[in-house]
């Protein structure tokens, strides 16, 4: 009896000592990299995602090993994070894991030099087997579209308890862009050169205000983009069908 409680209380203080993986968002000149990359945590550990990539202008966003560049209902997604100037400290923003025992992917959604296909993505508790980060890295590179749907702090396997640490000087993005069209993937030839030709922003996104932890700018399932991206879906079912 006294046992098992000392080895509760064991487990209990083994567990608050909480770990944490700090995960740089963005290189420098606004190389498009999560480093790391391939990441283990498992339940409790905080990913500590830091925007220190300068230029930056980035997001954490959860996708799905299948759709490495599209968001979901249901997923975590930080915004798009600007970072003109190095501050001490950078902008951050804590993921806590809530289950080890899936892979959780995620892709940064920047449409200017489509970061997804450059290969901003990254997994955490990736699986042996053809699940691999290797795979997911080159179906990023393929994928349709590069999702800009709005999710919020709550994931799935992780999530976040706050919105986005900003610095002063630091501007976050949170309304999905009109004029952020899907990106073909046959148009990725030479991504990081170009200006990403039909990645024009708009400034009305630039009045943005922090959106509820669970609230969603744009409510997923009612873009054109993924109404496009259903239309297709429904047509490769009925050709399964
Ligand atoms: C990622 O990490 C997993 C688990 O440690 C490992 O099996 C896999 O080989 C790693 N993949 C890459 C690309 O490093
Ligand atoms: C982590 O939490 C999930 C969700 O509660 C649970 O299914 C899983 O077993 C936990 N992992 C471990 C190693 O206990
Ligand atoms: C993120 O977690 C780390 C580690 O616990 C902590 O030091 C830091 O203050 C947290 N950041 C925010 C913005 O909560
Ligand atoms: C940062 O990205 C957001 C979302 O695409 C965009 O609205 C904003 O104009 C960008 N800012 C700069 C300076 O690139
Ligand atoms: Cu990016």
């Amino acid at each position: 009896m006294l046992a098992t409680s000392i080895a509760v209380l064991a487990a209990a203080a083994v567990a608050s000592a909480q770990s944490v993986v700090t995960i740089n968002v963005g290189g420098p000149g606004g190389a498009p990299t999560f480093s790391p990359n391939n990441i283990t945590a498992s339940n409790g550990t905080i990913l500590n995602f830091v925007f220190t990539g300068v230029p930056g202008n980035h997001s954490v966003t959860q996708s799905t090993f299948a759709a490495p560049c599209t968001s979901f209902e249901g997923g975590f997604d930080s915004g798009w994070i600007l970072v003109t100037a190095a501050t001490t400290p950078p902008p951050s923003w804590n993921l806590t894991i809530t289950n080890d025992q899936k892979p959780i992917w995620f892709y940064c959604k920047q449409l200017v030099n489509q970061h997804c296909h450059a290969g901003m993505v990254a997994g955490v508790n990736v699986q042996p087997g053809p699940n691999s980060l290797q795979q997911f890295e080159a179906n990023a590179k393929t994928a349709a579209t590069i999702q800009q749907d709005e999710g919020g702090n709550s994931g799935t396997g992780a999530t976040a308890s706050a919105d986005p640490f900003l610095p002063a000087g630091v501007s976050r993005f949170v309304a999905a862009s009109a004029t952020n069209p899907p990106v073909a993937a046959a148009s990725v030839s030479g991504a990081n050169g170009g200006g990403g030709g039909s990645s024009s922003t708009t400034s009305a996104a630039s009045g943005s205000t922090s959106k509820s932890s669970t609230g969603r700018a744009v409510p997923f399932g009612f873009t054109s983009n993924v109404l496009t991206v259903f239309a297709g879906m429904l047509a490769g079912a009925a050709m399964v069908l």
